[in-house]
């Protein structure tokens, strides 16, 4: 960050939000990439573009009341963050987690809009959710709470203007009693929400879609080293929409996954993961990972997420939550071999992390890249309801390859153009930004 602009933009946003971490380790990041961007696009700069950009264009927060098993009335916050609709409706999930807040939907907003732009489908970038944790809540408390969500946020959304979809806590049932009450309310049946069912205009597709793509973008990224996931360990935290499918192509691209977590622990399994058993653990029976290793005699089970960054491996993939591998993952990572981690979550890795990994010399992919795969298809969802089709598994799944190549190819390119030749942060985070600004530079002061 050599710019006295974005200086003087950072200075201010750290004074006015001080408390929002994670919203200016995100804008941060963006910020140590552009510098080239601006000096060789003054009207950038001249149009104060950035200082836009880091506004978000609305904000959301509503109270959630709704009624628990036990008849008491609880009481939640419902945001959403609609940051940038530039180059299309906004587009991002919702998050239904106890550590919601502002500076944690501001960072996933922020970061959305430079990759949705990556995907180079027209969706613009937002973000939602609430302080509601589904996990240990019954059928019928979620539903209540999803109606009364919705109840509020259906003033907000719609398939031209802003187009929810899953994150933490938030999937196919989460999704599929937020568009009961969404239809309910308006009358109407459209696409303003994706990762819906398959019955109700879901895409086939779109529940493998991030972890599929991870590994379609990390596939490419290892050719170009010359290296690939056959007969790789891979460890993959977390084991939820995203780590579970990442572990299944990993897998199919001929890894072997040795462990996985959630935020209790780990298992580590030196045969390799059986992912039928950890989709019916998780998937089927929404319980702990610990019962993994009651099922599988060759499995260890270890209290403690940050561990499973200790087992050694070829490849790391982070794919539960921000910040879960900081520096001392990372030196742990390194010293016992690893040759790459590439990002399921969002801004999984600390930025101390992350400049350890790269100047190790290992591969790294950035989440905004490598994880774009699933609003991509979320982008391929909206296409399919607004034609009133429904595509393959295998159309949805070839363009998705196809998307997360180019991903690869124009992160890497990028870098390459702007004399940062190998850093996927720098090529992204260009990338998306370019992306962004030209649209903003044609549509005037706005
Ligand atoms: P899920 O809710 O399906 O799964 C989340 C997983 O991460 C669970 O195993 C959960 O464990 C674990 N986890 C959550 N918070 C923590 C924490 N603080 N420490 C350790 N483990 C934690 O979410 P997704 O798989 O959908 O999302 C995972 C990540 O991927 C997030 O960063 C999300 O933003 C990102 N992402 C998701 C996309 C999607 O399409 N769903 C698309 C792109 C990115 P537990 O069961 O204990 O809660
Ligand atoms: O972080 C993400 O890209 C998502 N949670 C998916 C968003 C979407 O609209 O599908």
């Amino acid at each position: 960050m050599n710019s006295q602009y974005l200086n003087g933009l950072y200075q201010e946003l750290e004074n006015r939000y001080p408390e929002q971490k994670e919203y200016l380790q995100a804008v941060r990041e963006v910020f140590s990439s552009i510098d080239p961007v601006l000096e060789k696009h003054p009207e950038y700069e001249k149009a104060n573009i950035v200082g836009r950009m880091i506004e978000p264009e609305r904000i959301v927060i509503f109270r959630v009341p709704w009624t628990d098993d036990n008849g008491s009335v609880q009481v939640n916050r419902g945001y959403r963050v609609q940051f940038n609709s530039a180059i299309g409706p906004y587009k991002g999930g919702l998050r239904f987690r106890e550590n919601v807040n502002l500076s944690i939907l501001k960072f996933l907003g922020f970061e959305q809009v430079f990759k949705n732009a990556l995907t180079s489908l027209p969706m613009g970038g937002g973000k939602g959710g609430s302080d509601f944790d589904p996990k240990g809540r019954s059928d019928r408390e979620v539903m209540a709470f999803c109606q009364s969500f919705m109840t509020e946020l259906v003033k907000y959304i719609g398939p031209d203007s802003d187009v929810p979809a899953g994150d933490i806590g938030v999937g196919k049932r989460e999704i599929g009693y937020l568009y009961g009450q969404y239809k309910r309310l308006t009358g109407e049946w459209n696409g303003s929400l994706t990762g819906k069912g398959l019955t109700y205009g879901g895409s086939l597709g779109r529940t493998q879609a991030t972890g599929y793509g991870l590994c379609y973008f990390t596939e490419a990224y290892l050719k170009d080293n010359g290296m690939s996931f056959k007969d790789q360990n891979v460890v993959i935290s977390g084991s939820g929409n995203v780590a579970i499918y990442a572990a299944e192509k990993a897998k199919q691209l001929g890894a072997k996954v040795i462990a996985m977590s959630d935020s209790d622990g780990y298992v580590y399994d030196p045969s390799g993961i059986d992912i039928e058993t950890i989709k019916m653990i998780k998937e089927g029976k929404r319980d702990r990972i610990y019962k993994y290793a009651d099922l599988v005699p060759a499995a260890e089970y270890h209290e403690g997420c940050k561990g499973i960054w200790t087992v050694p491996c070829d490849f790391a993939m982070p794919c539960a939550t921000q910040n879960e591998l900081d520096r001392d993952d990372a030196e742990a990572l390194i010293k016992n071999g690893c040759k790459g981690v590439f990002e399921g979550a969002n801004m999984p890795s600390t930025p101390e992390a992350i400049s350890l990994i790269q100047s190790s010399g290992l591969l790294y992919s950035p989440g905004k890249a490598s994880n774009a795969g699933g609003v991509a298809v979320s982008g391929l969802e909206m296409s399919q309801n607004a034609q009133h089709l429904n595509w393959t598994f295998e159309e949805v799944d070839c363009k998705l390859k196809e998307i997360m190549i180019n991903i690869y190819k124009n992160s890497r390119d990028t870098a390459a153009e702007y004399g940062k030749e190998g850093d996927l942060v720098s090529g992204a985070n260009i990338a998306g930004f370019v992306k962004v600004a030209n649209a903003m530079l044609e549509q005037g002061v706005c």
